[in-house]
């Protein structure tokens, strides 16, 4: 690895992990060939680390890290090292050939979350100018999708915290739900350790006993898949108890008599059989969040990767907003975004139906501001495409897409009924796969770049409360890699439209910052300069003198008359709930090893050695009742394939409950089992609740 020239031996770069939303302050620090991670104060973290950042810097230095593009000569053969401008040649005449014969939305592209926003924001540019098709979508659409459209169809606005997470310590209530922050954002637990010394109390809402549920001050065992009935039930339990703010409802919010109606139905016993949380724990929690003087509610993938996601956070802010909290100091709604990324690559228009600065690609006055930016007449702008799983679902099928560019993502681990998925991908003309490794999805590639990793560029972040972070280059990459935003720049120039992009990403920012300007994520003010002098900058940001937005909502809501909206919402099933063949409910989720489709840390040995593979979670009882011991290897079974793991048993998990890790490939591969019925609005699979069955099995 290069030191970069001209700079002193021992040298430290203040930067952040390249993991999840959280994006942790850490400096890099170079004593010899290799770089290694240091804690750092900063806001967010505190100082603090998960095992996943502490081995974030082993990543760089794999020996099986790609360092030239691979390519394969035919289907079925074998990838073969080749030169950059020859699987750059490749990649173009792929993409001709493939829109001659069936049309530019024949290609399709694929983004990620972890994208910084200079990348996400040229992927989306790229997808538009330079291939001229609709399709274009990324993996945030199996991650907050849902919470995000329901934000702005209640607030006007998407921002996954609308408050700095400071605020979490001094809130007098939190209804945590669906959310394991113990193991996917270890140090935001000191913050719900701090608030509940504050004597805060804190509510988990979770099927499993997770580490997060052991440490609240009142744990509800979810049946899985009911959260809604359950925020529709509080409802109910607040309106009775008049723990409601009718100043607030009536002078800050609209359409509060539907949603008073809908919930009539919601009385405690009838939420008790759908939910399985027992009265008691339902009046305890409306009384908590009743009676304290400043409460949130905060939703993760739990509620959020529902095929009713919509609907059910919708139900959570109409809690909110009827007991009085958004807008108010140490209270409101918000979702805990998880990628990297996951709050800029939402904004910036790698999102099916949006362009940069979070507009509509729909929109006539959006659609025109963008072209002016960018340069191109606005007729040549595309509509908006398939959102993720339907793209997946109509890869190489008559009128789907044919070609695509996968940047930042593994969708061969990542999305749902994964076999059907496979078959998919396998049915592609051409597919091309950026990345640092060959993931599971770059083995089924025409052709793999190597792309560079986070300490080896320079890039924004948006975190989950909307502070843009600044990632800082710490060395090169190794000879023969080269950036993302180099490749995008590379193709868009052999396919003729070099002049509209640059590989540089402090030029691409600028250009962000003009394209988002009047948006609603507005980083018109927001400067590189700016985030390394303030330790960050929350959007919307209008000016550079304007000082960012930590808290949203004091005086208005960011719809049109600036009243939040109530929406009435009804309980309904899952789209498959257990019956006489499948009588179990799967669940999926994470463990704190593991990141995501374990590109990254299935590489390090630590992380690896401690959770080498999947593995099924059951309760003793009904293992028992199976005949089924710990570590035994067991079928378990969907309406979409058959996976085979071994069984992990512990009692904090539902009675009628599994649970597997989706970080893994091969037999054990959750996504094998799950559902991609879709929510109807966010089109968010289903993850979070399918029907399955189980036996014991053997190799
Ligand atoms: N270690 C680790 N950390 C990560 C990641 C990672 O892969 N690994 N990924 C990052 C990303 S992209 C994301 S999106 C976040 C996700 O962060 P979380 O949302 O915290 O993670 P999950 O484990 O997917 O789901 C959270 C919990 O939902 C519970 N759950 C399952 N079904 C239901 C249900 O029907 N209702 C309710 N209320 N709860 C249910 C599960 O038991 C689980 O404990 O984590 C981020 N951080
Ligand atoms: N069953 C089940 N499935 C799930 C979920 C679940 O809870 N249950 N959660 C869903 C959620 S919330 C998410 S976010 C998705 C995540 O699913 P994926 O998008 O598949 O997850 P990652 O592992 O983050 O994929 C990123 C890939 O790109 C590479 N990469 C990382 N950064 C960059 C970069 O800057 N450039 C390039 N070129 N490559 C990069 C990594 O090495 C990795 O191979 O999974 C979803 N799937
Ligand atoms: S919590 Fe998230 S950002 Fe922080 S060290 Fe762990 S993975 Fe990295
Ligand atoms: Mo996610």
């Amino acid at each position: 690895m290069q030191p970069i020239s001209g700079l002193p031996a021992v040298q430290t770069f203040d930067t952040h992990c390249p993991y999840c939303a959280l994006q942790c302050g850490m400096s890099l620090v170079r004593g010899g060939p290799e770089l290694t991670v240091m804690a750092r104060d900063f806001p967010t973290n505190r100082g603090g680390l998960c095992q996943k950042g502490w081995t974030a810097a082993e990543v760089l230095h794999r020996p099986d890290r790609l360092t030239s593009p691979l390519v394969r000569d035919h289907k079925g053969g074998a990838l073969r090292p080749a030169a950059w401008d020859e699987a750059l040649d490749r990649i173009t005449s792929a993409i001709r050939a493939v829109q001659s014969e069936y049309g530019p939305d024949a290609v399709g592209v694929f983004g990620g979350g972890g994208l910084t926003n200079e990348k996400a924001y040229s992927l989306g540019k790229f997808a538009r100018v330079a291939l001229g098709t609709t399709q274009i979508d990324y993996n945030g659409r199996f991650c907050m999708s849902s919470a995000a459209a329901a934000s702005i169809k209640a607030f006007g606005i998407d921002r996954g915290l609308p408050f700095p997470l400071a605020d979490i310590e001094r809130a007098g209530a939190i209804l945590l739900v669906g959310s394991n922050v113990a193991e996917t954002m270890p140090p935001l637990m000191q913050y719900f350790e701090a608030q509940q010394k504050n004597r805060g109390s804190l509510i988990v809402v979770d099927p499993r006993r997770t580490a997060t549920a052991a440490a609240a001050t009142l744990h509800l065992q979810i049946t899985p898949g009911t959260d809604l009935a359950l925020a529709n039930g509080l409802l109910y339990i607040a309106i009775k108890q008049n723990f409601l703010d009718d100043e607030f409802i009536r002078s800050r919010t609209s359409g509060f008599e539907a949603v008073r109606r809908a919930v009539s139905s919601y009385w405690p016993d009838r939420v008790e059989r759908i939910t399985g949380i027992p009265e008691k724990q339902l009046n305890a929690a409306a009384r908590l969040l009743g009676e304290a003087s400043s409460a949130m509610i905060l939703t993760a993938r739990g509620p959020e990767q529902q095929s009713k996601g919509v609907d059910t956070v919708l139900a959570f802010i109409n809690l909110a907003l009827a007991l009085g909290k958004p807008g108010k100091l140490y209270s409101g709604y918000g979702c805990l975004t998880g990628q990297g990324n996951g709050q800029g690559g939402r904004e910036h228009g790698q999102k099916a139906d949006q362009l940069p600065g979070y507009r509509k690609i729909d929109n006539a006055d959006d659609r025109s501001y963008i072209a002016s930016v960018w340069g191109v007449a606005e007729q040549t702008i595309p509509g908006p495409g398939r959102s993720a799983y339907e793209m997946f679902d109509s890869l190489g099928t008559d009128g789907g897409v044919r070609g695509l560019l996968v940047f930042g993502s593994n969708p061969a681990i990542s999305v749902p009924r994964a076999g059907h998925t496979l078959q998919r991908l396998r049915a592609l003309d051409f597919l091309c796969v950026s990345d640092f490794f060959v993931s599971d999805t770059a083995e089924l590639a025409d052709v793999i770049l190597p792309s560079a990793q986070w300490a080896e560029e320079e890039g924004t972040m948006t975190n989950l409360e909307g502070r843009v972070v600044l990632r800082r280059r710490a060395t090169q990459p190794p000879a023969g890699v080269r950036s993302d935003l180099e490749s995008i720049q590379a193709i868009a120039e052999r396919l003729g439209f070099g002049e509209f992009f640059s590989s540089e990403a402090r030029e691409v920012f600028a250009e962000v910052r003009r394209a988002s300007a009047g948006g609603a994520a507005d980083y018109y003010g927001v400067t590189y300069e700016r985030i390394e002098r303030e330790d960050g900058v929350f959007w919307p940001c209008a000016a550079e003198d304007h000082p960012g937005t930590p808290a949203l909502f004091a005086d208005r809501f960011a719809t049109p008359d600036g009243r939040a909206r109530f929406y009435p919402v009804e309980h309904r099933s899952a789209a498959e709930e257990p019956d006489d063949e499948y009588p179990l409910y799967l669940t999926t989720g994470r463990v704190i090893q593991h990141y995501q489709s374990g590109t990254q840390t299935r590489r390090v040995n630590q992380l690896r050695d401690a959770v080498p593979e999947s593995f099924v979670e059951m309760h003793p009882s009904m293992a028992a009742s199976y005949g089924i011991a710990s570590g035994d290897l067991v079928r378990v079974t969907t309406r979409r394939g058959t996976a085979l793991v071994k069984a992990q048993l512990t009692p904090a998990i539902r009675m009628d409950t599994l649970f597997m890790p989706f970080h893994f490939g091969g037999p054990g591969q959750a996504n094998l089992l799950t559902n991609p019925a879709l929510d109807p609005v966010s089109r968010m699979p289903e993850f979070k609740v399918c029907a399955a069955r189980i036996e014991k099995g053997s190799e």
